[in-house]
């Protein structure tokens, strides 16, 4: 593919998946964090998306010309700080687009959530348009740069493309997010541990394994502008669970994992996102369906976990 990508947020969940995937298939990455890292397999310089005259020196620099815009607070961490969580994820989402209209980079990945929805929707099974109303600052801050992204693809200013991300499964720990029992669970499996859950037992939300993930949005950032039909996010997933449901689905592949239940405030963010979404026009429009079932999921990732 030979582009040249900046990642924000890269010592995220997210970041080293793509870094490698956008690596194996031909692209320079230079990963950029607030914090140093020496574990990326790639260029890496500090950089806080506030910083509108380091990001456009890096831009000129590494002569960049896609960014993966990953840098946030997510749902129950952001509900510490609502101000800090608003101003961290907007000003990172209008902070790049400027860099990026400044260098003429025309093209931006920047990945929404399920935390839009809200109880207005239609939680059984969300489409992409449904009313939304949500109940996290960071599912509003997250909606607020939904219409903007909407606003900035209509316009034909900048080409930003989007995926409403679930719960994501991969062997690295995510911090802040209300879907976050996924990993710790398998962790727990693997370290042969309890496993106290903050959710409900037959609390149903979205997830996806991260190998799924990375390959819709490096597809969808690849295929021409007039196979995507919408300027909004699309809907993602792969599959539906619960902790009890994945507790089995980890059981089923030979673990003895036993939960209990301590519910905190994050049930209450749960219970305000879709069980299930409708993903159908992605699958459509970018010719993709996931590689990974719930049960693969479990099994791909305890394989890679590394105690
Ligand atoms: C979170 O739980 O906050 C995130 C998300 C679904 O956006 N994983």
């Amino acid at each position: 593919m030979n582009n040249r990508i900046l990642i924000t947020g890269a010592l995220g969940q997210l970041g080293k998946f793509f870094i490698d995937s956008l690596i194996n298939q031909g692209n320079y990455v230079l990963a950029t964090d607030i914090k140093n890292s020496n574990d990326l397999n790639c260029d890496f310089e500090i950089f806080d998306v506030h910083d509108l005259k380091k990001g456009d020196e890096l831009i000129k620099k590494y002569k960049i010309n896609q960014v993966y815009n990953f840098a946030a607070i997510l749902s129950a961490k952001g509900e510490i700080n609502p101000a800090k969580t608003w101003d961290l994820n907007n000003a990172g989402f209008f902070n790049i687009v400027d860099i990026c209209l400044k260098n003429k980079i025309n093209k931006i990945f920047w990945p929404s959530s399920i935390a839009v929805f809200g109880k207005n929707s239609n939680l059984n099974f969300a489409s992409i348009d449904e009313p939304m109303c949500p109940e996290t600052i960071y599912g509003a801050s997250k909606l607020a740069c939904e219409k903007a992204m909407y606003y900035y693809n209509f316009k034909n200013i900048i080409d930003i493309r989007s995926l409403r991300f679930p719960g994501i499964v991969s062997n690295s720990k995510p911090g802040g997010g209300t879907t976050d029992y996924i990993v710790d669970m398998l962790f727990s499996a693997a370290k042969k541990k309890d496993f106290t859950c903050f959710l409900k037992n037959d609390t149903v939300l979205p997830m996806m394994h991260i190998n799924d993930a990375v390959d819709a949005s490096i597809m969808l950032m690849s295929i021409d502008k007039k196979n995507i039909s919408i300027n909004t996010p699309y809907n993602i997933s792969s599959f539906e669970t619960s902790p009890s449901k994945w507790r089995d689905t980890i059981n089923s592949l030979g673990y003895e994992l036993k939960i209990d239940y301590e519910v905190d405030f994050r049930q209450d963010i749960a219970d305000s996102w879709p069980k299930k979404v409708d993903d159908s026009l992605l699958r459509k429009d970018i010719d993709w369906i996931p590689k990974f079932n719930e049960k693969e999921t479990a099994l791909d990732i305890l394989k890679s976990i590394q105690l």
